[in-house]
């Protein structure tokens, strides 16, 4: 392999390898968390699972500072799962809600005539699981039905690129230091 080839998959490979966390923000006057909002629709439950997956968790937003950076950061992530949930056998709309987290939970941006276990209004209960609302342009919560496939927002307490993209990066230089010592071999032949 020639030299010149060598290189442009080595850039291709750098500018993949930094694109990869490109969706991640750093709130860093603030909290010094970091945020993504996942562009794939998933029920609450599949999105907590895959925020876990991830090592971060679905948004949990304490305090309007963080739901404005969250809000404004995001362009406006109308209808986007958060990380609150409310027990099932509660009967009153506003009744224990909580954080997925150990956060209390004491802020809250409801839109008004939210939550109110709308849906179908046959079932009781039916909408136990937070997001923002996604019917009016402001940032302001609903609650939802968990079945709803929503985009979602994660919140990351560090920055979950700091491991990967280090041992990735290590591991394509000693491939890339391979394949010129291979090239140099040849060459030599
Ligand atoms: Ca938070
Ligand atoms: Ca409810
Ligand atoms: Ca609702």
């Amino acid at each position: 392999m020639e030299m010149k080839k060598i290189f442009l998959i080595a850039f291709g490979a750098l500018v993949m390898v930094g694109q990869a966390n490109a969706a991640l923000f750093h709130w860093a006057d603030g909290n010094g968390h970091y945020y993504e909002y996942v562009q794939t629709s998933l029920n609450w439950h599949d999105a907590k699972i895959a925020a876990e997956e991830a090592h971060g968790y679905l948004a949990v937003i304490t305090t309007n500072a963080e739901n404005l950076f969250v809000w404004d950061t995001f362009n406006h992530p109308m209808g986007a799962w958060l990380g609150g949930y409310q027990h099932p056998d509660v009967s009153l709309p506003y009744g224990s809600w909580n954080w997925i987290t150990d956060d209390g939970w004491d802020w809250t941006e409801w839109q008004p005539g939210e939550p109110n276990d709308g849906g179908d209004g046959v079932e009781d209960n039916a909408e136990n699981h937070l997001g923002y609302n996604s019917n009016y342009d402001y940032r302001t919560w609903g609650d939802f039905h968990y079945s709803n496939l929503r985009k979602y927002i994660v919140e990351y307490d560090t920055n979950p690129s700091l491991v990967p993209i280090p041992a990735a990066f290590w591991l394509f230089c000693s491939g890339l230091l391979g394949l010129i010592g291979l090239a140099r071999r040849k060459k030599a032949a």
